[in-house]
């Protein structure tokens, strides 16, 4: 006979030790799997230097517990990921989640009983257990894209991949660097390791566009402000279109509603101010091609401002439509390529085609290097997920019915797979948002719909296909209504070849708050129970 267990959680990371959390708290008997030897998912495997979060730490955060947000100081405005992994460990220990999760333990499989309605899970560790419901907290970032560079593994030289950095560091002193991939995560590491490597050559495929964290340490009365109605001030952001409050003003107009050098003005206040405000400036900034070109070109301006050499300066000016690409925060990553020992190598023509024993080779040029980097980025959304062998009903592999794009209702259930949720899954808002509230949001009404499943004495519960195709339709159609679908993007898989080009994400947290919460009001409507 197999252990028997009432939920177990894949991942233990934000949403797998809330999780974990609240079906303790709910009497569930519950067990945790997770790959990493600690807790922190994403905060866990991502070290590279500069790596930082780029929500504000105060609201990037958990407010389960008023004591927790009440007693945590954090001391930047952006918290760094050493602080953020204190932050998660800290957690385990004052909630004891740890005795409940087995460390460096993946799972490998899923299986669904119809016969007893169960699921048996199967570890890399040789566990298998049967369990009556599962979460999946694997995260949306979760799973590296390692391109398939010809050549890379005949390199002489080390290589790394950012979202598994060794966890001693890596010593770049008097090395040549390479450095692939100039998304959120070559913006903060770039400007590191030019401090302390003896050359740095940067690939860039795509120039991105980046404005100023202004990252400074944490204002102890705003901090104290904030403490003293920390629920309100969540209650407020909440609702909020990003659940999180990074605006520079209330009710902002639209664009053309106001005068250019007004615009201008506000843009210089977003730009100084740091953060992500450029982005919530104007209320059609992210639907109106022509309002967001304001943004673009006034990023665009800085750029060729920061930078000295007017060639570099080109190359690294974006020419897609901003955020369309997730936005990026930066320390000077503009101004990095001012230094003497960066150069900026432009493979957008020519792509990387190949990697020789000695460095990289571009065009004919062999660019001869003691180590490379790769910051290329994740199998998004999907990518943890489809890497479990998960059978729902009739066999049926997940990975098979997602082929053409990831199917769910609301994110959180799939049609095929009872008691199988996924925290954050595709068709849910997720990366779109502050990640730590949204995750609340999810464990707790999956909490919620167990407990009316204990009240109607109901033994399983699944997404119907009548609610999952109009909802995966709903969201295309939501993408569609802003400008997040008019580039290449990994939101819609087009980092990854071969990923169907769907859109995953849902653009629009407070109606998908306002679905959820009706979904539930009435009895679970769109899921069917057993
Ligand atoms: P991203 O945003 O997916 O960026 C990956 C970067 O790597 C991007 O610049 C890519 O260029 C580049 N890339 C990927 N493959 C290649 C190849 N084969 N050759 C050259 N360049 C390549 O990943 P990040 O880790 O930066 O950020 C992921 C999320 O984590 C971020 O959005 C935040 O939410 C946190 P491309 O743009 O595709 O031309």
């Amino acid at each position: 006979m197999k252990d028997q267990i009432d939920v177990v959680v894949v991942g233990a990371g934000f949403a797998g030790l809330y999780a974990l959390y609240k079906m303790r708290e709910q009497r569930f008997s519950v067990v945790a799997f997770e790959r990493g030897s600690g807790v922190g998912g994403t905060w866990y495997w991502n070290r590279y230097p500069g790596a930082r979060c780029d929500a504000p730490s105060m609201q990037y955060s958990y407010q389960f517990s008023e004591e927790l947000q009440q007693e945590w100081e954090w001391s930047e405005v952006f918290a760094s990921q050493p602080e953020i992994l204190r932050y998660l460990n800290h957690v385990a220990d004052r909630f004891d989640l740890r005795c409940d999760i087995r460390f460096k333990t993946s799972v490998e499989s899923l299986v669904f009983d119809e016969t007893i309605g169960r699921w048996e899970v199967r570890t890399d560790q040789g566990h298998c257990i049967s369990s009556r419901f599962c979460i999946m907290a694997t995260g949306c970032l979760s799973t590296t894209n390692t391109p398939n560079l010809e050549g890379l593994n005949y390199f002489k030289g080390k290589w790394y991949h950012t979202g598994n950095w060794p966890h001693d560091g890596v010593d770049f002193k008097n090395q040549s660097v390479g450095f692939i991939g100039t998304g959120s995560t070559g913006i903060q590491a770039i400007p590191m390791i030019a401090r302390e490597a003896r050359q740095l050559k940067v690939f860039q495929r795509t120039a991105q566009y980046s404005t100023p964290a202004r990252n400074r340490p944490m204002d102890k009365e705003y901090e104290a402000r904030i403490k003293a109605d920390y629920k309100g001030f969540r209650a407020r952001n909440y609702r909020l279109p990003l659940a999180m409050d990074i605006r520079i003003e209330r009710d902002a107009p639209k664009t053309f509603d106001v005068s250019e050098a007004e615009r201008r003005r506000k843009y210089e206040r977003c730009w100084e101010r740091g953060g992500m405000a450029l982005l919530l400036a104007y209320r059609d900034s992210s639907v109106s091609i022509e309002a967001n070109e304001t943004i673009s070109q006034f990023i665009r301006d800085k750029i060729s401002e920061l930078v000295d050499d007017p060639a570099v300066a080109k190359l690294l000016a974006p020419n897609h439509i901003y955020a369309c690409k997730r936005p990026c925060l930066d320390t000077n990553y503009f101004e990095t390529f001012n230094r003497p020992n960066v150069t900026l190598i432009d493979v957008s023509e020519t792509g990387i085609k190949a990697i020789t024993k000695n460095g990289v080779l571009i065009n004919g040029d062999e660019h001869g290097l003691d180590c490379i980097v790769l910051a290329t980025g994740f199998d998004a959304m999907t990518g943890a997920l489809n890497r479990i062998e998960i059978f729902g009903r009739g066999g049926r592999k997940l990975k098979d019915k997602w082929v053409d794009g990831p199917l769910s209702y609301l994110g959180l259930s799939s049609a095929g797979f009872p008691n199988l949720f996924t925290i954050s899954g595709p068709g849910s808002p997720s990366v779109l948002t502050n990640m730590v509230a949204t995750i609340e949001q999810h464990v707790n009404w999956v909490g919620d719909c167990l407990s009316y499943m204990a009240r109607q004495g109901y033994h399983t519960v699944e997404a119907t296909v009548d609610a999952e195709s109009p909802w995966v339709e709903r969201v295309q159609e939501v993408a569609e209504m802003t400008l997040w679908t008019a580039c290449d993007n990994w939101y819609q898989g087009a980092n990854i070849p071969g990923k169907p080009r769907v859109f995953m994400p849902y653009a629009d947290w407070p109606s998908y708050l306002a679905k959820c919460e009706e979904v539930a009001a009435n009895a679970y409507e769109g899921f069917a129970f057993t």
